[in-house]
């Protein structure tokens, strides 16, 4: 991404740029400067709405809350930074909904397989009262968590075959894939249920364990595997879209509770329209990003409803396993909120 005035901008005239910053600049309430990290790197949609965020708390305070935002995991995982928040180190992170699932036990349900039919589904359903619920429920951790936007959906890439079927990931001829999961256990039944031998690893490791052959492949929407670089060293790329992930955009309590309730107010606004503007890009890159790593030379399968089908069926043993934990009441709502969506 270009910077130019510390406005982020997206990297292709294909994708939009952040909307103009409209409102009133708030009242002084003193000065803050906000530390946030971030695993994705400076090309990633959530990097550039992270800026917008940035942006948009700077002129709206004329300059007094100002937010530095690092990128690629260089101030730790998902976890780590969740715990740094608790312990005031650091003031803001944006994890997947799955690194989360420790702490609010209900995200899981977003790692269920295939639950998400449609990206306008996933909108309906983070912008619900059960997805505020989640949010809400962070209250006791030290870590106040200000909205969900998009990660996306997820995409099979790996070094070693083309797969268009679960038997391609189990490898019934040559040995199964060595897929690289979240540190999330829903997941890991997943890549289980699907004959992978799967890797939980935290995703700064990730690069260099698929250079290093520790493991064959990951999964993450095609933004990741583009702003990430991935296709250097993962040559097959399968659409499977087999899980919607979310993002939170998370803040410290012991920064929260420092701010002005009208920077708190502003926060959360900020919070939001930078969760807006990130979903519409994320959308955006979904595609772009597609084409970009085909041009790359990245082979990309595409499965049809059969394809799909085959898949869905080798993970149903995670619904068996996974609803009565997470709870059958609440997928059933989170399903009926999806299926309303035209
Ligand atoms: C980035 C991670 C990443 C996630 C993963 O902080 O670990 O594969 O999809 O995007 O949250």
């Amino acid at each position: 991404a270009t910077l130019s005035l510390g406005m982020a901008h997206a990297q292709s005239p294909e994708l939009s740029d952040p909307p103009a910053i409209e409102g009133e600049v708030v009242a002084d309430h003193g000065s803050h400067t906000i530390r946030m990290g971030i695993g994705l790197s400076e090309t990633s949609p959530q990097y550039i709405s992270s800026r917008y965020f940035g942006d948009i708390l700077e002129q709206r305070t004329d300059g007094r809350i100002t937010v530095n935002v690092f990128p690629n995991s260089q101030l730790g995982d998902d976890v780590q930074m969740m715990e740094m928040l608790q312990t005031g180190t650091l003031d803001m992170t944006y994890p997947s909904s799955s690194a989360a699932t420790t702490y609010v036990s209900e995200l899981a349900a977003f790692d269920l397989p295939f639950l998400l039919p449609s990206r306008e589904a996933a909108i309906a359903v983070m912008h619900s009262e059960v997805a505020q619920g989640m949010l809400d429920a962070f209250e006791d951790t030290g870590i106040k968590a200000l909205t969900f936007s998009e990660n996306g959906y997820r995409q099979l890439s790996n070094s070693a075959r083309p797969v268009t079927s679960p038997q391609d990931v189990a490898g019934l001829d040559v040995r199964g894939l060595t897929v690289r999961t979240m540190e999330n256990p829903v997941h890991l039944a997943i890549w289980e249920a699907l004959g992978a031998n799967p890797t939980p690893m935290a995703f700064g490791e990730l690069f260099s364990a698929m250079e290093q052959g520790v493991v064959d492949g990951q999964e993450n929407p095609w933004s990741t595997i583009l702003t990430s670089n991935f296709n250097e060293v993962q040559d097959y790329g399968t659409e499977t879209r087999h899980v919607y992930t979310p993002f939170i955009m998370m803040m410290s309590e012991r920064t929260w509770n420092r701010l002005d309730p009208a920077y708190q107010a502003l926060v959360q606004e900020a919070a939001r329209q930078s969760a807006e503007y990130e979903i519409q890009l994320s959308a955006e890159y979904d595609d772009w990003s597609r084409s970009q790593l085909e041009e790359r030379g990245m082979q990309i399968t595409r499965l049809d409803d059969e394809q799909i089908a085959a898949f869905q069926e080798a993970v149903q043993p995670v619904y068996e396993e996974w609803s009565p934990r997470i709870g059958e009441d609440l997928i059933a709502e989170i399903q009926a909120i999806a299926n309303a969506v035209q």
